[in-house]
């Protein structure tokens, strides 16, 4: 094998330019001084975090992935993976909500022609607006093609009527991406998009629900009540509307994945910082190979998770199409579980103190608990690994 001048062996490289360590320096700084601090404050309280968002939205943070036709930055899926792991090592609640727009204007960049762009994506540039992401139903969650809500034409406009649940950002958006259904009878294939503000007559935010992590983001039920949307606001053909949501959940699952790695990466630098401190018997408890095998587990399986998103990413940016669906399922999945066991772990480690509030993991295995729900469960990701693999 021969090394070529950047260091790469056969092509593959796992070092980052300086483009993109400034960014993920950038991002773990904010995530360090403008996040950490407030984290356990936004959680006790479940507050919304404006002004953290402002500021994400300010230092240029927050929609990095919108094109240049419409001002944005246009960075690639591995770029905005390195901010979102940073985002969420500050608090997985704060980082969600700064990082549900990259979700919200997916469909529009996938489906919008240039005016739709320029109408709902140039703003997002200008000001720390939030879009927000209508699939998920009270009877329609991990069955996507179950959707109930009903858009019916009616001349140059559509009539919606229906409900979302657990949507994030939802209280506090201008504009959400609606999945409804054109044509009931033909299930997944009956599904359109519709960008529909949030302040259209006939909407209402029902409930900001309670929840057991990630309680600064707000997870909010909608209800549509008659809601007249124009057309022009369709997204893509009638019928349309599943393959525009899966495509954008396999452009997004690597930055959810990866914001599961950022949770366990904070979980795991507590552990290793307490684990040097408390002493028993005699000596700090990092001495015992029982705390220390625990450790170097966690930092195996962050390390393979982190890989794995940043596989993903690139697969998304290489436009493999279905394969960075794969890829993408296989993040998210042994993200969020590794997630899940490492911050389960890292209260075990903390002992006593761990379960307690005042110490600041059992927020983080509070949080990681999501991960393996939104964005589709660790259930569907093993459907969808296992459809590509028939596929193929
Ligand atoms: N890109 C493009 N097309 C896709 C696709 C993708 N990623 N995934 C599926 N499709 C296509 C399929 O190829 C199929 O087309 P054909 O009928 O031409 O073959 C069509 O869409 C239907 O796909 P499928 O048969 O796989 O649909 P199912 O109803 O069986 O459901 C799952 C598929 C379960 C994978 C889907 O409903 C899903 O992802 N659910 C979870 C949703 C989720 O993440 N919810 C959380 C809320 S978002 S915060």
């Amino acid at each position: 094998m021969t090394m070529t001048e950047n260091g790469t062996a056969g092509g593959v490289s796992f070092g980052l330019n300086d483009e993109q360590r400034e960014l993920r320096a950038l991002a773990r700084e904010f995530a360090e001084k403008e996040i950490r601090p407030h984290a356990a404050a936004f959680d006790e309280k479940q507050a919304h975090a404006t002004d953290i968002i402002a500021r994400a939205h300010e230092v240029g943070l927050m929609n990095v992935h919108l094109p240049r036709s419409v001002g944005g930055p246009e960075l690639p899926c591995f770029e905005g993976i390195l901010v979102a792991e940073e985002l969420n090592w500050g608090c997985s609640g704060i980082g969600t909500s700064i990082c549900v727009n990259g979700l919200a204007a997916r469909p529009i960049l996938v489906a919008g022609d240039e005016e739709q762009r320029k109408r709902w994506l140039l703003p997002l540039v200008d000001a720390p607006i939030l879009g927000c992401f209508g699939l998920t139903e009270p009877g329609a969650g991990s069955d996507v093609s179950g959707i109930q809500t009903t858009a019916v034409r009616r001349g140059g406009d559509y009539v919606v009527n229906g409900s979302k649940m657990f949507i994030s950002n939802a209280g506090h958006a201008s504009w959400m991406v609606c999945f409804a259904s054109t044509d009931p009878g033909k299930g997944s294939r009956g599904l359109s998009a519709f960008v529909i503000p949030m302040d259209a007559a006939g909407i209402t935010v029902e409930r900001h629900l309670d929840k057991m992590g990630q309680r600064s983001t707000d997870t909010s039920a909608v209800a549509f009540d008659n809601v007249v949307v124009a057309a022009v606001d369709r997204l893509g053909e009638e019928g349309d509307g599943f393959e525009i949501a899966m495509q954008a959940l396999d452009f997004t699952r690597p930055s959810i994945a990866v914001g599961a790695v950022g949770v366990a990466q904070a979980a795991f630098e507590l552990s290793v910082e307490y684990a040097r401190e408390r002493t028993q018997f005699g000596h700090p408890i990092a001495m015992n190979q029982g705390v220390s095998f625990i450790i170097a587990d966690m930092a195996t399986e962050i390390e393979a998770a982190r890989l794995l998103c940043w596989q993903a990413a690139w697969m998304n940016d290489q436009g493999r199409g279905r394969k960075a669906t794969k890829y993408s399922s296989f993040a998210k999945l042994f993200s969020a579980d590794m997630a899940m066991k490492v911050t389960t772990d890292a209260v075990q480690v903390f002992g006593g103190y761990g379960y307690m509030k005042e110490y600041p993991v059992e927020k983080l295995m509070r949080d990681a608990k999501l991960f393996q729900i939104y964005e589709g469960t660790s259930q569907i990701q093993r459907i969808v690994i296992a459809k590509e693999i028939n596929r193929e």
